[in-house]
């Protein structure tokens, strides 16, 4: 076994960052619920974020997703998270709930509507600068749903032109993260499908481009794990975006379809060093709680991964090489075996008080008055949703 201190000081150094869209209204084609003590506007949404960072220790930024989380002044939203306690972590483009985005946006046949859309992306960039955020995220909608509608390879060089033009206007520790997704809403080609495309437009760009795995973007049956090892190697993990899916892009909270699968994740990220500062891998949540309390929903969430981190810390490492080296193929899936089945909740739990936060915050949180609070006090207004 690895050795507890060990485990426990890499625990305390997890971070993960939490999505501005978690806490407002969402749903699906069918459907949106609403629910009382949604937020109005992203100064809500942070602060809302802020009581997942204080139960859970763990969730100190907040991902923004522009134009969902458009103010006036950037630098004073910034403030405003740090005074909850919190900061701005990645901002997320949006070129895709635009009429002109039919076709495409970065992709798109006509200048004109690429124009506009590498111009949101620049745009992003000056958010940053004012937020202090060091991540672009970029996520396209782009594709066709027929054969013949467009050129495959003019729609790449297109992709390839935009990305790299935005990449130029990046600075400092900026990064562009490109996340990829095989289908939807595009059902025949899309045009950043799959991590090998993703892989090779950041393998162009250069260093500071690299590529966002999304647990939710995969033909069922993908190998994720491999996948984190293969770019984690190549020091192209820039982020995850974690979720859980039974079926298509579900976006359903981490850990709840297939924990098993979320701890050989994590195997791969700490085998490959992704825990550590300087790879900068970000470990983000991209979900909605369509039917589920949002807040709650986002520390279970943050929950889920701190124990299928804890499980992944605890593999015998040495073990496991040895097994491996001598090929004893029983004995090198029982090391894992031995630590996926390993209760780590009373470590975590422990860990916790240590920090000073309550062992259980499910219960603290429920336990606290905030959700009624926000029930009663966010009353008129309109609620902040998923694409509003
Ligand atoms: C696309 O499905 C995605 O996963 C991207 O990360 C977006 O930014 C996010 O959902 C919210 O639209
Ligand atoms: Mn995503």
């Amino acid at each position: 076994m690895a050795s507890t201190a060990a485990v426990r000081a890499a625990l305390k150094t997890q971070r993960i960052e939490t999505p501005s869209w978690a806490y407002g209204n969402s749903g699906t084609r069918f459907k949106v619920f609403a629910q009382q003590g949604v937020p109005r506007d992203p100064f809500e949404k942070l602060a809302d974020a802020a009581q997942v960072h204080a139960f859970t220790g763990g969730a100190p930024s907040v991902s923004l997703h522009i134009p969902w989380d458009k103010v006036d002044d950037y630098a004073a939203l910034a403030k405003h998270a740090e005074g909850l306690g919190v900061r701005i972590g990645a901002i997320n483009s949006n070129v895709f709930q635009d009429d002109d985005y039919m076709l495409g946006s970065v992709t798109n046949p006509d200048p004109r509507i690429r124009r506009k859309a590498t111009d949101h992306l620049l745009e992003c960039v000056d958010i940053m600068d004012a937020t202090g955020s060091r991540d672009l995220k970029l996520w396209f909608s782009d594709g066709t749903n027929y054969p013949g509608q467009d050129d495959i390879r003019a729609r790449q060089d297109r992709l390839a032109e935009a990305l790299a033009e935005v990449y130029t206007r990046l600075t400092g520790e900026q990064r562009m993260i490109l996340e990829y997704k095989f289908f939807e809403p595009a059902f025949y080609t899309t045009d950043v499908p799959d991590w090998g495309t993703a892989y090779a437009h950041c393998l162009k760009l250069g260093e500071r481009a690299k590529v966002v795995v999304d647990t939710g973007h995969h033909a069922p049956g993908t190998n994720i794990e491999f996948i984190v090892a293969f770019l984690l190697r190549e020091g192209k993990l820039g982020a995850f975006d974690f979720n859980s899916r039974f079926y298509a892009d579900d976006d359903l909270m981490v850990g709840a379809a297939d924990p098993f699968q979320l701890f050989r994740i994590m195997h791969e990220v700490v085998r490959g060093g992704g825990l550590e500062a300087a790879t900068e891998v970000a470990f983000m949540l991209d979900q909605c709680h369509n039917i589920e309390p949002k807040i709650p929903g986002q520390i279970r969430s943050v929950m889920n991964v701190q124990e299928a981190t804890a499980k992944a810390l605890l593999v015998d490492a040495d073990a496991l090489a040895a097994a491996q080296q001598s090929g004893d193929v029983l004995g090198a899936n029982a090391v894992l075996m031995d630590a996926y089945n390993t209760d780590v909740r009373p470590l975590l739990a422990d860990l916790r008080e240590e920090l000073g936060l309550a062992a259980d915050p499910m219960a603290a949180y429920a336990a606290s008055s905030y959700a009624e609070r926000i029930k009663a006090e966010r009353v008129g207004g309109s609620q902040a949703g998923w694409g509003a």
